[in-house]
């Protein structure tokens, strides 16, 4: 295993810095951020969209509370019978009686601000004084999560994963503030997640990685790509990678939204594995590879690093709300390194800086 020097690392918000959305509810985690320069006539900061995840502070003998909106936009708390669930995996309740699934906690986003990209100031931070995107369709009523942020143009588009009782979609929204959100629907249908759009089209079309779970499995995840006219249609779907090794035997998905390579012009993007666990059952260590994809011909794969080049290091990347996961979501092109942003063991969000010539070496 070859991981990159990594120049600095910060833990920059964990859930002590932010307060509940609902008297009900405790913040158990914050992560998996999306991450953009913004732009504004006057100055340049980054903007991170953080994933918040709460669970319910009540506990009831012999239950379990699973919170979910309802069709009015309110919490409801649903107690599951303890007697009736497999608490294998830390994130969901697997119903034994009906093969169900519910989750154990809700997420929002929330927008958080920075002059320089690692300080965001958290100082009564709470989502009355900040601009917060919360569940509001059928389609979101078990919470929204991981998003990731692309700008095309002047417009920032923000995919996110929206859980219900229809499943695991991933949906779109658009912003030109951060204020604001315009919601542009489902745009892959249950089970799809960690979809990541290209900054520009590409023959004309715009393109999205994306990674359909399929429940007849041939082989272990894949991560695909798509093409679309106007960003809510999408076509032309075809294969991409699948995991190969150990460490993406469990889980691949597509992490950072690409960016231009500066010595070739194709196109690079720092995406997780997860690897199986021994049992099949719990959550494998989520570690992070990268790949460089063609410039006109993204389903071409020009290089990759055969190992991981991030894998859970520091207490809070291996000790949280899940151990051992790094899971990058964002990253930014500072000069000559490249800023990632990620989610460390499902609880904080951490940036971590890579020189670009490390990063380039590294892919084979
Ligand atoms: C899944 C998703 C992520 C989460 C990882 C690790 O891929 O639910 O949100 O961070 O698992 O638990």
């Amino acid at each position: 295993m070859t991981l990159l020097p990594r120049l600095f690392t910060e833990k920059l918000i964990s859930p002590s810095d932010l307060q509940a959305s609902d008297p009900r509810l405790k913040v158990v985690g914050v992560f998996n951020p999306g991450v953009t320069e913004f732009k504004s006539k006057t100055s340049t900061e980054t903007i991170m969209v953080a994933r918040v995840v709460e669970q319910v502070i009540e506990q009831r003998e012999g239950y379990q509370p699973s919170p979910r909106y309802d069709k009015a936009g309110e919490l409801q708390i649903d107690w599951l019978p303890n007697d009736d669930i497999d608490f294998h995996d830390p994130r969901v309740y697997h119903i034994q009686s009906t093969g169900l699934q519910r989750l154990r906690f809700i997420s929002y986003l929330l927008v958080l601000r920075s002059p320089d990209g690692k300080i965001f100031d958290t100082s009564n931070l709470n989502p009355t004084n900040t601009i917060t995107f919360k569940p509001e369709t059928p389609y979101e009523s078990f919470g929204i999560e991981d998003p990731r942020i692309t700008r095309i143009d002047d417009t920032y588009y923000m995919t996110y994963v929206a859980v219900s009782l229809h499943g695991v979609t991933t949906c779109l929204a658009s912003t030109t503030d951060f204020k604001s959100f315009k919601r542009h629907g489902v745009i892959f249908c249950p089970e799809n997640k960690d979809v990541v759009l290209f900054p520009e089209t590409i023959n004309g079309q715009f393109m999205a990685m994306h990674r359909p779970m399929p429940t007849i499995k041939f082989r272990p995840p894949e991560m695909w790509l798509a093409t679309s006219d106007n960003l809510t249609h999408w076509g032309n779907h075809c294969f991409l990678l699948s995991g190969q090794s150990d460490w993406q035997s469990g889980r691949i998905g597509g992490g950072t939204p690409p960016l231009r390579d500066p010595d070739t012009g194709g196109w690079l993007t720092v995406y997780h594995g997860s690897e199986k666990t021994a049992d099949g059952k719990g959550v494998g260590m989520y570690t992070a590879g990268a790949l460089l994809l063609d410039t006109n011909e993204p389903q071409r794969v020009i290089k990759q690093t055969t190992s991981p080049i991030m894998q859970p290091e520091l207490d809070f990347e291996k000790i949280g709300f899940v151990n051992n996961v790094v899971f990058p979501t964002a990253m930014l092109d500072r000069g000559e390194e490249w800023w990632v942003y990620y989610g460390a063991a499902d609880e904080h969000i951490g940036v971590t800086a890579y020189r670009k010539a490390d990063l380039s070496a590294a892919l084979q």
